[in-house]
Parts: C-alpha cells; structure tokens; sequence
C-alpha cells in the first residue's frame, strides 16, 4: 500500500474539483482532472471538456511546459494508453518528462484497464494509484456503471407530501414542492446523460423535461419516454426545446416516421417493457446516468426491479390527505420483514423542503 502525503492529498482533491467542472459537458466521457505539480507549487492544472476534445492531462501539460520536467501529475483516472479520438496522454506524460504520476483509480475502460500504468513504468515513471480512489470512483459513478456493469447509474427523483402522497387522487401535482426544489431539480438533471420518464406521465403532465439552467453550457440530456404502445405521442411538448428524445416501445407496435424523434423497441412481458433491456440499450448508446422522473408505477418498477441506485427525494411540508396517490405502487411489501431499508448519503435543506438522497 503506497503512503501519500498530506501534499498529495490536497493536489488530488484539487484535480477532482477540476474535473467536477465538467460535469454537464464531458459525457459519454468521464470527467477528469489533472494538475500538475512541484512539491506545493501547482505549474499546470487541466480538465477533460468534452468527448472528442483533449484530455485533461493535455491541457496540464500545456500549461505546464518545460515545468512538467521533473513535476508530479496527479490525475483522477489512470491515464489513457489508446489512440482513441486523441493520442495517449501516457505517452504525452513521458514525453514532457513527469516523473511520478499518482492516479485515483484504474480506468476499467477495455482499451485502457491498467496500460496506462504499464506504459508509465516501463518508462520508468513513479506511479502511485489509490489516492482519494472513493470519491473519484463516486465522481464517476456513472461512467463505471455503464463500463463495469453495462447500464448506466440509475437516480429516481420523487417530490412527495409531507404524507407521502405525490399527487391528487385526479393526478393533479402542480405544485407540492417549492421553487428552489424545482430548480434544484435542474443541476440533477444537467448531470444526466438520458431523463426517463414513462407514458402515463406524458398524458398526465404534458412534460418538456429540458434544462433550463442560465448561462451554463449543459449537453442536453436525451429524453426517454417508456411508451409500450406509443400512446403519448399527441403530447408534444416532450418532442420540443432543443434536446433529443426516444420513444422506447414494444415490437409489436410499429413506430411512426417522425423527423422529431428516435424510436426503439424492447421485448416486453404482460405489456411492461423490459427494463433490463431498456437499460442495456441507454448504456450501448453511450448513457452513463439516467435521471428519472415518472410517477408511481414506472418508479416502483425500477426500485422492485432493483435497477435503482439511488433515489432523490424532495419532501414538502404539506399534507395532500389520504386521498392522494402514493410515492411508489407495485413494491409488493406485505409484512414487516419484506420493508426495503434505504441508506440516507444526504440530507439538506432546499427551500422550504427537505432534500434526502438515499441508496439501497
Ligand atoms: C485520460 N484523460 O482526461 C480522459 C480519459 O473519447 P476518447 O477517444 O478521447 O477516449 C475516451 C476514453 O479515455 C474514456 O472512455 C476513458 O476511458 C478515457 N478518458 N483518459 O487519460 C482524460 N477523459
Ligand atoms: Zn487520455
């Protein structure tokens, strides 16, 4: 187990705030950081922007110049050893002539999963990995998901009564939670690569399921809409505002030539689609996180599935009475002993609300 120096410590933390700063831009790509250090002085600092743009280490160096000779890289993943859309930032390390790197984690990307440190040390590089390695495999949580498990990182977000009711026995739900919430809402949504949502939803809200986020870059975030039958389609309003949209439906159901959306079909049991195979079709299309947004059946789908890996809940502090709709349906909890437990990572305040992210 290698030893790291409180130096060490503070140059990483600093690479993964960097790398943090692309959290909208770098999918399907993770987010990395790099900086580029002389004992405390920082002579480099970079972020991976953009899929298909440098990588972070690149622009580390850039910064560094002839100061890389004899300096230190910190990066937040094991640097690449491919010629993918860039050159290998392995390669570009030993040509600007680092002399330790100290990495977070190993890249499980197939074309990288530890070649990176091979080419590092047959160059006779230090190369230190570990460091900070949960909160750099938490930055990228969905990335992994998509890589090491072949779905995407799955977040369900609820906004619920004080009562655990999300809407009026008529389906009305405008609105329970706050402002703030709903804008806190958007950051969520920014970071994901798709936003679920399913067709009961569509007829019900009309949603556009967009982010609106003022001046800042976000990837518009694919819009899925479970559909079996293509029933929603006359709601359109999921179709506009500038982000792309699939419908994903069941074979026997022959989609529409429509310039404004993207069609795909799941196999489907007793009229409910797939959703294993939903979500192997988003990872294969390149989606590391899935925000989802859907009432109670499609929500409690994922969670009895056990597709979900984390539930975001936004609780009022309203009463909407026992006539309202519940949080989830279809758990199939009948005694005490079959209650599904969930761990709380965090707990604030938004607004008049309360925030809880909770996971399995
Ligand atoms: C690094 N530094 O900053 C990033 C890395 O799309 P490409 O061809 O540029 O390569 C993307 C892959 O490279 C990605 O899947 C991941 O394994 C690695 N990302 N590696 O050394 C970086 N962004
Ligand atoms: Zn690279």
């Amino acid at each position: 187990m290698t030893e790291f120096t409180a130096l060490d410590h503070q140059h990483m933390a600093h690479a993964l705030r960097l790398a943090e700063r692309a959290a909208y831009t770098a999918r399907p790509n993770p987010m990395v950081g790099c900086v580029i250090a002389r004992d405390e002085v920082v002579v480099g600092e970079g972020w991976h922007q953009r899929t298909g743009g440098p990588h972070a280490e690149v622009f580390a160096l850039r910064q560094a110049g002839e100061q890389a000779r004899g300096a230190t890289a910190y990066v937040t993943l094991e640097p690449c050893a491919h010629h993918g859309r860039t050159p290998p930032c392995a390669l570009a390390l030993i040509e600007a002539g680092v002399t330790r790197v100290v990495a977070a984690m190993r890249d499980p990307f197939p074309k990288v999963d530890g070649g990176g440190f091979v080419l590092l040390r047959d160059a006779g590089i230090e190369v230190a990995e570990g460091l900070m390695a949960a909160q750099a495999r938490e930055l990228n949580h969905g990335f992994l998901s998509r890589i090491e498990r072949g779905r995407p990182w799955v977040r369900v977000k609820l906004a619920a009564s004080l009562d655990g009711r999300t809407a009026m026995a008529d389906g009305r739900s405008k609105w329970i939670t706050g402002a703030a919430a709903r804008d806190d809402v958007q950051y969520w949504r920014a970071r994901a690569g798709a936003i679920l949502t399913g067709a009961a939803t569509v007829l019900a809200d009309d949603p556009v399921l967009t982010v609106r986020l003022a001046d800042t870059e976000v990837l518009p975030p694919l819009r899925v809409v479970l559909d079996a039958r293509l029933r929603s389609l006359e709601c359109a309003r999921v179709r506009e505002g500038g982000a792309p949209t699939l419908y994903v439906h069941d074979a026997a159901v022959s989609p529409p030539d429509a310039a404004d959306a993207e069609f795909a079909s799941v196999p489907s049991h007793d009229g409910r689609l797939d959703l294993g195979a939903v979500l192997a079709l988003l990872a294969e299309r390149g989606i590391n996180d899935v925000h989802t947004e859907a009432g109670a059946t499609l929500a409690g789908a994922l969670l009895a599935g056990g597709w979900v890996d984390e539930l975001l809940l936004y609780q009022a502090p309203t009463l909407l009475g026992e006539h309202g709709l519940p949080l989830l349906s279809g758990l199939g909890i009948h005694a005490m002993e079959q209650q599904r437990r969930l761990r709380v990572v965090d707990r604030r305040q938004v607004g008049e609300d309360l925030r809880l992210l909770l996971r399995p």
